[in-house]
């Protein structure tokens, strides 16, 4: 293990291990709530841990700032995360992969599913104006996308799949509270395993940005995409997943 493996955060001075946190604590702002934003800090490790914002909620909640010291150390070796393993690729090398290789257009159907409305996300991977200077799914011309909205059943997303016979279903989830996203998209992917066989499946991807990119197989889904997604990714990743390596694995 090389030497830079190991780090600590920095505040002030280069590995000082200074960080800042933000809470609210369902208590009125006085000293004693101050004191106990401190004494939740300490238990955090933040250790010594000083009180730089705090602010009245309400009457009976407070929120905070709280910077101090860890003596935590990150070893960089020891980082799991889900990294791209799929080529980057153009809109126009997408849409000749596609109608080269699959010969038709390639079906998208997206939706919020749930109680969800925050479509935005959902909006920003498919609609042509897309985000970050990159154009959504609608502009590429070897795709067919039906965005479905916000609060869309699980039975009419099935539904929907069918009609269009899909290729890939895209389902965002943003709202957290309660684990929603994931309950939601349990039952997502339930249902499509139950309406369809195997091989006869959709890619199912979900996407928000207070996901687990690690999750995939406990949600049965095929991809989580979090935060900071840009269209081009999702469309490379349509390329692999339903034509470049399923024709290498077939
Ligand atoms: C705009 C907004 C709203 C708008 C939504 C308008 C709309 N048409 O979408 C309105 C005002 C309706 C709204 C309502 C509510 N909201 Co709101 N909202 C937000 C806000 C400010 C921004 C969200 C957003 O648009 N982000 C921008 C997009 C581009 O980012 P994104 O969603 O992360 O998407 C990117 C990636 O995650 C990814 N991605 C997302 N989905 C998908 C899907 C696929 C397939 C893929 C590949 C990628 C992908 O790609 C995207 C592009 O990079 C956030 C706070 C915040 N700053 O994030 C709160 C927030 C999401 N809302 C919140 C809440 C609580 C609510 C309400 C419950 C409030 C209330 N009490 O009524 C309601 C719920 C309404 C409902 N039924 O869903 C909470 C959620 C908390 C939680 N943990 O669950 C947040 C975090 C605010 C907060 N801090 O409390 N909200």
């Amino acid at each position: 293990m090389s030497e830079k493996a190991i780090v600590r955060p920095y505040g002030d001075t280069t590995g000082d291990g200074m960080v800042q946190v933000s809470f609210t604590l369902p208590v009125s702002h006085d000293k004693r709530a101050e004191g106990a934003a401190v004494q939740l800090a300490n238990r955090m490790g933040i250790d010594p841990a000083m009180v730089v914002h705090a602010k009245p909620m309400g009457d009976e909640f407070t929120f905070f700032v709280v910077y101090g010291r860890v003596n935590h150390l990150v070893d960089l070796n020891a980082v799991q995360v889900v990294e791209r393993d799929f080529a980057l690729l153009s809109a126009r090398e997408v849409n000749t992969v596609v109608k080269q290789r699959l010969r038709r257009k390639l079906s998208v159907v997206g939706a919020c599913i749930g109680t969800d409305a925050h479509t935005v996300g959902i909006d920003a991977i498919l609609n042509v104006k897309g985000i970050a200077g990159e154009k959504g799914l609608e502009y590429y011309r070897e795709l067919k996308v039906v965005n479905l909205g916000a609060q869309v059943s699980v039975p009419e997303l099935v539904e929907a799949a069918r009609v269009e016979k899909a290729d890939a279903v895209l389902v965002s989830q943003v709202v957290t509270q309660r684990d929603a996203h994931l309950h939601n998209t349990r039952e997502m992917s339930a249902a499509f395993r139950e309406a369809m066989p195997a091989g006869r499946r959709p890619l199912l991807i979900v996407g928000g940005p207070r996901f687990d990119e690690t999750m995939t197989d406990e949600l049965g889904v095929d991809r989580i995409f979090g935060r900071g997604t840009t269209p081009g990714e999702v469309a490379s990743y349509l390329v692999h997943a339903l034509i470049t390596q399923r024709k290498a694995t077939a």
